[in-house]
């Protein structure tokens, strides 16, 4: 985390924008919303110097329910913006909010090529193993044998393994959470806000609505049974062969961020601006 804005004074609330989330009441992505506010009041971020970029879906919309920046870009292409704003503003604290359809499907290419390129932001994506808002088609972490009428019979698709393939792509940070336990969820968002470089936040986050099968997960998880390591290969081990719902701080890396070769350059906005005239 670079040259991050502290604001001792601010509460939770203090981030959370006067737009209401128009979420399905139990979904799990407003305990989501809950963790980012705290995790912000804790690190005292200055709304103004702090952005949220999102894609498309239900998870996207947590921009507009906070009151920092927020960009709620196109499907698949959150990363790709973060990156260039992040690259052009270092002195900005940039979050990245995604669903697995969004971050592993159409954004799969970019999730690659961001944890690659270990710019200093933050990727969070709130998984619920289906796609929430166009009215739950499978995603890449869906089990290959869920049977709707969307899927009859289910996929048989092997399930994309997104922790691995951060660490294999380069990820410098690699923790998973769980959206029913915000406090706990708050504070690895706080480690990895802080943690230089590309962290990869995966919350476990119930689409009670397409999957109320998902209802459950909160009768799995479990503290991962060991702590942090900063070994990549010995990581990925673990997570290939854990039950998918330890959670914790899984991998802190110690490669260095990404640094422009220039020093970012001072634009008049008045000259971008004819340069963009209709
Ligand atoms: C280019 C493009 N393709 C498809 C869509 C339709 N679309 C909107 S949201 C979405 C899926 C979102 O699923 P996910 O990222 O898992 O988020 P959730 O709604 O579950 O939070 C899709 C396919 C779109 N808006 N734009
Ligand atoms: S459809 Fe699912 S992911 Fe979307 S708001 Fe409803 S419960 Fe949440």
């Amino acid at each position: 985390m670079s040259a991050i804005e502290l604001r001792p004074a601010c509460k939770p609330a203090d981030y959370k924008s006067e737009v209401s989330p128009i979420w399905c009441p139990g979904c799990g992505d407003y305990h989501v919303l809950m963790s980012f506010t705290r995790a912000f009041a804790e690190l005292g971020l200055a709304p103004e110097n702090t952005v949220v970029v999102s894609g498309i879906g239900c998870s996207s919309r947590i921009p507009a329910y906070t009151t920092c920046y927020g960009f709620h870009g196109v499907h698949g292409r959150s990363l790709a913006l973060a990156a260039g704003l992040k690259v052009a503003r270092p002195d900005l604290t940039v979050v990245v909010a995604s669903g697995d359809g969004d971050g592993y499907s159409i954004g799969g290419n970019h999730f690659l090529h961001a944890c690659r390129r270990n710019i200093d932001m933050t990727y969070v994506v709130m998984d619920n193993r289906v796609y929430g808002m166009t009215k739950g088609q499978p995603s890449p972490t869906t089990e290959p044998d869920f049977d709707t009428a969307l899927s009859p019979g289910g996929t048989g698709l092997s399930p994309f393994h997104p922790l691995v393939i951060a660490l294999a792509s380069g990820a410098n940070f690699v923790a998973r959470a769980f959206s029913g336990n915000p406090n706990e969820t708050a504070g690895i968002l706080v480690e990895a806000i802080r943690h230089p470089g590309f962290s990869f936040v995966e919350i476990l986050s119930p689409c009670v609505t397409f999957r109320p099968d998902e209802k459950d997960w909160k009768n799995a998880v479990h503290p991962a049974p060991v702590g942090a390591t900063s070994d990549p290969a010995k990581a990925a081990r673990r997570i290939m062969t854990d039950d998918g719902f330890n959670i914790g701080v899984l991998y802190r890396g110690n490669r260095l961020p990404y640094q422009t070769k220039t020093a970012p350059q001072s634009i008049d906005l008045t000259e971008l601006e004819k340069e963009f005239e209709l």
